[in-house]
Formats: structure tokens, C-alpha cells, sequence
């Protein structure tokens, strides 16, 4: 097949357009949470599906590869035991003797936003439920805890409000921590499809795609948003941009609020984020005069951050305050990374049980039991840790066994120093994966061969709350069994496939989960099956009029009182600042569209390959380079590490930062695990480094103490 890939590379994609091999079957993408709909032809063409309401007949590089990517050699083809292949069968008794020795109160598992909803579910019920393992997270929590607890706590549901049409309808988007030229090419594509010459705001410290796309580009000072989020609702109250009756009858804590932001004015609010006076009251006036439609869009640089969930109700409250809420092109909306942290944040029942049920209410326990036939005395009445307070409970030595299901901690975890020496006192590592080769497979102790997207059948929630489903279009390699196969095996050889009888298909499970979800803020029970998600090209939560659909028309939310809260606290400064020693701020993100980030699959297409740099690249401010030059070799340390690297010298980075790319496994070795108390999200992007030419001569520093 990769010889296929190369024969299409370059001009022939143009005439795959118009004359592509037969269709076998449509799915939605497995990359990014956008859920862009293709169809999967033979010889592993994808193209993108004109008639799918999401991309409109538009993919990104990722989409157009996804097929490509399936077929490298390192894909797992058997089980592997300490790197030795075992049939199923010993697998299966090696992975019960060795939990039952640690004991399920000793194990945990870390799922994924990147298994079908149906899968994900299905090891959350087999693992808490049938073995009887407490403890269990998933890669979500890097990636959307954040925009989780903040929803919960000032809508009452974990609610993302918005659809894409959204981007098409809005006169001023506000994109916050957010680079969608990169990340969310689509969702960007359909900001470009806005007809109504919006103004469009890009909040980031660096220059990036999309703020040099931007009407306005705030570039302020990393983790300073809290105040300038506080400066803007004061400079809103002051022109009298508050919308009254939308604040008094649809939300509660207004008055708190104002109080709080009272002190954010502009000299104070301009000396926090580094942004002109001028800045702050135009925005505020964009945001206000003639009441536009406003739209706030956040991503990563506000969700992984060490106060994380108060800045991203700190978004919210402007949404609130003004009244955007609710109404076409407006918004406080979180845009989803991976293509099922949707369905992971309501249906893999590690946080939230089944349904974004809470664990600790006893009604809840009820209706999942009644709802999936599992006893009552088998749904534990506690949440599970959070993934950093399980390798917390790894290092003190409680937790013995970890299940790792879909993705790739040894490179993406942060602080990887601390994670590399907590995996390695683990008495059992079972990793489930499609390549054999991930950094973490690589330590495993058991490795389950696992189907890839396409290889297997299921749902993905997307962004906008989008149930879309995906079809198996061919088989998987070797002995390698879908994710749903393995969780099947797993119960029976446990012992527990009595209580599985009914899980015995996704779809089966897809009934299972809408009897889960009834009554609930996304009740899906009205969803005629897969055929009605097939036949409408997907169906948002929950169902009802209209192809593209926004919550809080009516402005009622989902707290007690049904009314939004306004949340404030005060800013703290970052943990790491910088010093003589290390004097600069490292953040880090996405490097290019081509790009997954660790890069187990994307790394396996040539063409993506050739559409970003071979080289780990460190982009530097020209002012902190000392006598660094473009293009040089150069060491980037840490208090906990120190990479290679080449220097790029640009101004898209402000003086006294610089960037790196999340792609290469080596870049959490210089991260700081901080993570936000609220949430429990890992702040990747803050931490202080120093950059020094890499010479046989001497150590040339950089960097402000090094010019
Ligand atoms: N090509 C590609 N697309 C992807 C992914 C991928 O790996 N590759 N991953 C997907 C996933 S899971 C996710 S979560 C999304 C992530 O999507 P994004 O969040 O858009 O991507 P990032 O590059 O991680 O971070 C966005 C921006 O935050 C900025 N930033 C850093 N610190 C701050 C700060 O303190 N304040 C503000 N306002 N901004 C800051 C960074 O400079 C960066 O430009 O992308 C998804 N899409
Ligand atoms: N420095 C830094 N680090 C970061 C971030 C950052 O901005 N900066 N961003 C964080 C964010 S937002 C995220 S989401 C994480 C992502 O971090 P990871 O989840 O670790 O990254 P992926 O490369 O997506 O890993 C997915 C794994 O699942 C495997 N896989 C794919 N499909 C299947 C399947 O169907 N079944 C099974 N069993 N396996 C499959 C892939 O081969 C791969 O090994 O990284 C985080 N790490
Ligand atoms: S934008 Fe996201 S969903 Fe669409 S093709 Fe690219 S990776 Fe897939
Ligand atoms: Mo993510």
C-alpha cells in the first residue's frame, strides 16, 4: 500500500478526485475532534464526503492519509509478552493471573479519546464494573479536563453549546489559546465561509497561522488571560455592555463578578498581559457597540495551564455578561482535540459514570444499574483518581498494574523524567496499541494487538456534540482484534462475561448507552440506531430540529436554578518563572496540520512527511539569541532536562519565550508537571529553559541574563 501511496503522492490526487477507485464505505475522521466525514475507497484512497454537513466535501492532510497510515510494518500484529509473541489464549491468562496477583484495588487503567464511544464504554464497564478496578482516566485529562469542570460548574452539565455553523454566523470570533489553521483546519475553513466580515481576534502569545490571519492579534504576556479576561468585563460593564435581561433572568453571581473585576483596570490589567491600553477598550468596544454577535472559541493555551478552569469561566463570563449565548454565532465554546474526548467525557465511565452520571449519587447508581443490567453493589460510589494522582499512587507504590488503552504517555505525559521512573516500578504494564514500536509499547510488560480506525466499527462524538459513525472497511492485520474484541476477551477470561451478554456488539451497545443517557442534558434515546446517524450524516446531542443545532436557545442551563453562574478568583503567578538560570519561557503545541501528535501514525505517510520540517525545531525571539544564529544546532534545558535542538530564529515568538513542537518524544523531558487543582490538567505550556549553542568549544548561552 505504500507503494500506492507513492504512485498518488503530487498532481495524480487531483484526478483520485475526479476518478477515485470504488467506494467501500464512509467513516468519520480518526484524527481530530472537527469529525470531518470521508469515504474510504479501495487502495486506500480516502476522499473527503461532499454531502457531510461538518467538511462539506473538505479534508484536511490527515483525512486525505488516513488510510495510508494503517499499513506500515510495525503495526502489532500478535501479543507480545516481555516482546515475545503468545497466542490470545496465554495472553488473556497472562493478563488475568497478573491482575488478580496485584489485586483490581491495586490496578488502574488510562483510556483514550480515540476508541469508538462504544469501545471506550465497554472497558470502562469491564474494568470497574466486571473486575472491580477503582481507578481508571484517560488521555482526556490532557487535553479537555479543563473545559470540563468549567462547564459543569458554570452551566451545570458538561455542555459545549455550540455548532460550526456558529464560526459561519458570528460578526466577532475570539479565538483564545487556539490555533485552527493548524489544528482545526476545517473549523477554520468554515470561519473563512463567514459572510459577514467578521472581525476576528486571535489571543496568543505567539504569532501564530491564524493570528497572522487575524483582524487582531493580542499578543499577551503567557498565562496573563485571567486578567485580561477580568480587564475586558470591566471595560464592558464601564461602556455599559452588560446585557440585563439576559443577566438577571438566565444566570446567577453577576453582582460578584462586577466586584471582583472592579479592580482590573486598564493600567492595571495593561502592565499584567503586556497588551496596549488601546488593545483592551477596542476589543471591549468590538465586543459591545451595536451588539454584534459574539463568539469566544478556546483551545489548548487556556485549558493546560495552572489556572486553567477559572480562566476558561473567566471566557464564559464574557459569553454571559453580554448575552452571547444561545443565539446563532455566539458562544463560549470549547473546541475538542481528540476525534472522541466528546464521547470519552460522557461515556467511558472513568470520571463521570456512564452517561455524565455522577458516581457519588446514589439515583445515578440506580439508573445505570436498571439501565445496563449490572448490579447495583458493582458501581463503585466514588470517582476514579485523576491520571496524575494515579501515578501519584504508582510512586508510592499502591497502584501496581496499569492498563494503557489508545495512547502514548512515554512521550506525551508530561515531565517525562518522573513518568519514565514511575512506569518502570510498575509490577505490570499492559499496553493495548496498534504499533508495537510507541515509546510505551516498547515498555511494555504485555502488549494487546489492536485494529485500527477503519478496522473496525463504532461512533465518534465530535466538537459540536455529534454523534457520526464510522464503518469497517477492511481487515486488521495479522491476529490484531478490534479494541471491542479485546474487552470482550478480557471479560471472559476474568470471569465476568455473564454480566456482558447484552455488550455483545457496538451497536448493542450504542442501545445500551441511549437507555444510559435518558432523561439527561444529552439524551440520545430518540436515535433510530446507527442507520439514522448514517442516513442524516450524524446527530448532535441531543436530537431535534434542524441539521446544525446550538444549546441554551431558551436560556435555561443546567445547574439547579437552570441558570448560569459567574465563577471569579484571583490570578496567581506560574509556578516557573524565569531567572538568571533559566531565562525563558518554553511553550509548547501543535507544529503543523500534517502532524498527530506522537506521531505513531502520521509518522508512517510519506506524503505527511514531506509537509513539515525532519528536524526538531526550537523557534527563538532574534533578541534572546545571543550569538546563537538561524539554523544552528543548539541544547535546550530544563531544571529537568536538556534536548537538542535547531534554532530557528523568528519574531512569531515574543522576546523571553520560545516554542517547541509536542510531535517529538523528547520534549517532555524539559516539562514541569503542574497541573491545574481544579481540573487536574497538566500545564504544558509554562515552563523556563535556557538555550545554548551546541559547540565542541564552549557553551554559548542565550537568552536576556546571556546577551
Ligand atoms: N495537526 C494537528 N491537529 C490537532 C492535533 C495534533 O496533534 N495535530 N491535536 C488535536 C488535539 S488532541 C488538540 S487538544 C487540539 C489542540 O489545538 P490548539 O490548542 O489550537 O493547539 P496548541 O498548539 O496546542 O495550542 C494553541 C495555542 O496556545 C498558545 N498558548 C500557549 N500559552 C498560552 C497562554 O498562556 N495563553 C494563550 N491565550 N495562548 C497560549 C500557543 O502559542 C498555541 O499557539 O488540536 C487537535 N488537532
Ligand atoms: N508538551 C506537550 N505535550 C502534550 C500536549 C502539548 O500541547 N504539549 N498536548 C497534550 C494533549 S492535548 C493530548 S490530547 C495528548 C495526546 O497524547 P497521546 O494520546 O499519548 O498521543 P497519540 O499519539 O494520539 O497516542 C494515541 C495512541 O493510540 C494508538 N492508537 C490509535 N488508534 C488506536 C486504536 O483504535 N486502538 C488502540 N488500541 N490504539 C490506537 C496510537 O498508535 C498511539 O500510540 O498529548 C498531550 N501532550
Ligand atoms: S480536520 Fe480533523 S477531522 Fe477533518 S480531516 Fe483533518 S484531522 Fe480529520
Ligand atoms: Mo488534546
Amino acid at each position: 500500500m505504500s507503494l500506492q501511496l507513492r504512485e498518488w503522492d503530487g498532481p495524480l490526487t487531483r484526478d483520485l478526485v475526479r476518478h477515485p477507485p470504488k467506494v467501500l464505505g464512509k467513516a468519520v475522521c480518526g484524527f481530530c475532534s472537527t469529525g470531518c466525514g470521508l469515504k474510504l475507497h479501495e487502495n486506500g484512497v480516502v476522499t473527503p464526503d461532499l454531502d457531510y454537513t461538518v467538511n462539506q466535501g473538505t479534508a484536511c492532510p490527515k483525512g486525505w492519509e488516513a488510510l495510508s497510515v494503517l499499513d506500515a510494518p510495525d503495526r502489532a500484529t500478535v501479543p507480545l509478552h516481555h516482546g515475545k509473541p503468545v497466542s490470545w489464549a496465554e495472553a488473556m491468562s497472562i493478563f488475568t493471573t497478573k491482575m488478580r496477583e496485584v489485586g483490581p484495588e491495586n490496578a488502574a487503567f488510562i483510556s483514550t479519546g480515540q476508541i469508538m464511544t462504544e469501545e471506550m464504554a465497554l472497558l470502562g464497564a469491564v474494568a470497574k464494573f466486571g473486575m472491580g478496578i477503582l481507578h481508571g482516566d484517560g488521555n482526556t485529562r490532557q487535553c479537555m479536563a479543563t473545559a470540563v469542570a468549567a462547564y459543569k460548574e458554570s452551566f451545570g452539565f458538561d455542555a459545549p453549546p455550540f455548532t460550526y455553523a456558529d464560526f459561519e454566523q458570528s460578526d466577532v470570533l475570539v479565538f483564545v489559546g487556539a490555533n485552527p489553521c493548524i489544528a482545526h483546519p476545517i473549523l477554520w475553513q468554515r470561519v473563512l465561509n463567514n459572510k459577514r466580515n467578521p472581525k476576528i481576534v486571535v489571543i496568543d502569545p505567539r504569532t501564530t497561522e491564524t493570528a497572522a490571519a487575524a483582524t487582531m492579534h493580542l499578543r499577551l504576556r503567557p498565562k496573563s488571560d485571567l486578567a485580561l479576561f477580568y480587564g475586558l468585563a470591566h471595560q464592558i460593564i464601564q461602556l455599559g455592555g452588560t446585557d440585563k435581561a439576559f443577566v438577571q433572568a438566565s444566570t446567577s453571581g453577576y453582582e460578584q463578578m462586577r466586584e471582583h473585576v472592579q479592580a482590573y483596570d486598564l493600567d492595571r490589567t495593561s502592565s499584567e498581559t503586556d497588551i496596549a491600553m488601546s488593545d483592551i477598550r477596542m476589543l471591549a468596544r468590538w465586543i459591545v457597540e451595536g451588539t454584534p454577535r459574539v463568539s469566544f472559541w478556546w483551545t489548548m493555551g487556556v485549558n493546560q495551564g495552572h489556572q486553567a478552569t477559572r480562566t476558561a469561566q473567566s471566557i464564559i463570563n464574557l459569553a454571559l455578561m453580554t448575552g452571547n449565548i444561545g443565539k446563532p454565532g455566539t458562544g463560549a465554546n470549547s473546541i475538542t482535540g481528540q476525534c472522541n474526548a466528546m464521547g470519552s467525557r460522557l461515556f467511558s465511565n472513568t470520571t463521570n459514570l456512564l452517561g455524565g452520571h455522577d458516581f457519588t449519587n446514589p439515583i445515578h447508581r440506580e439508573k445505570v444499574a436498571r439501565a445496563t443490567g449490572i448490579p447495583l453493589e458493582r458501581i463503585p460510589t466514588r470517582p476514579s483518581l485523576a491520571y496524575d494522582q494515579i501515578l501519584q499512587e504508582v510512586e508510592e507504590g499502591r497502584i501496581k498494574a496499569l492498563w494503557i488503552i489508545a495512547t502514548n504517555p512515554a512521550h506525551s505525559w508530561i515531565q517525562q523524567g518522573r513518568f519514565q521512573k514511575l512506569a518502570s516500578k510498575l509490577e505490570f504494564l499492559v499496553v493495548q496499541d496498534m504499533y508495537h514500536s510507541t515509546e510505551t509499547a516498547r515498555m511494555a510488560h504485555l502488549l494487546l494487538p489492536a485494529a485500527a480506525w477503519g478496522e473496525k466499527e463504532g461512533t465518534f462524538i465530535n466538537s459540536e456534540r455529534r454523534h457520526g459513525y464510522s464503518m469497517k472497511v477492511r481487515r486488521p492485520p495479522g491476529q490484531a482484534l478490534s479494541d471491542f474484541s479485546i474487552f470482550r476477551l478480557v471479560a471472559e477470561s476474568w470471569g465476568c462475561g455473564d454480566l456482558f451478554r447484552e455488550w455483545s456488539s457496538p451497536a448493542e451497545v450504542f442501545k445500551i448507552l441511549q437507555r444510559c443517557s435518558a432523561d439527561q442534558p444529552c439524551d440520545i434515546t430518540s436515535i433510530q440506531g446507527y442507520e439514522q446517524l448514517i442516513r442524516e450524516g450524524g446527530v448532535q446531542w441531543p436530537p431535534g430540529q434542524g441539521k446544525e443545532r446550538r444549546l441554551f436557545e431558551d436560556g435555561k442551563f443546567f445547574t439547579p436554578d437552570r441558570k448560569a453562574r459567574f465563577v471569579v478568583a484571583d490570578p496567581q503567578p506560574p509556578i516557573e518563572t524565569p531567572d538568571d538560570a533559566y531565562p525563558l519561557v518554553l511553550l509548547t503545541g501543535r507544529g503543523s496540520s500534517a502532524q498527530w501528535h506522537t506521531e505513531t501514525r502520521t509518522g508512517k505517510s510519506q506524503v505527511l512527511s514531506k509537509l513539515h520540517p525532519s528536524e526538531l525545531i526550537l523557534t527563538l525571539h532574534p533578541s534572546d539569541a545571543g550569538h546563537i544564529v538561524d539554523g544552528q544546532k543548539v541544547l535546550v534545558q530544563s531544571r529537568r532536562g536538556s534536548i537538542k535542538a535547531t534554532a530557528q530564529l523568528r519574531t512569531t515568538v515574543r522576546r523571553g519565550e520560545a516554542f517547541l513542537p509536542m510531535h517529538n518524544p523528547q520534549v517532555n523531558q524539559l516539562t514541569l508537571e503542574v497541573v491545574d487543582p481544579i481540573s487536574r490538567q497538566p500545564s504544558y505550556k509554562h515552563c523556563t529553559v535556557r538555550v545554548t549553542a551546541e559547540s565542541t568549544v564552549g557553551v554559548v548561552s542565550s537568552g536576556r541574563s546571556g546577551v
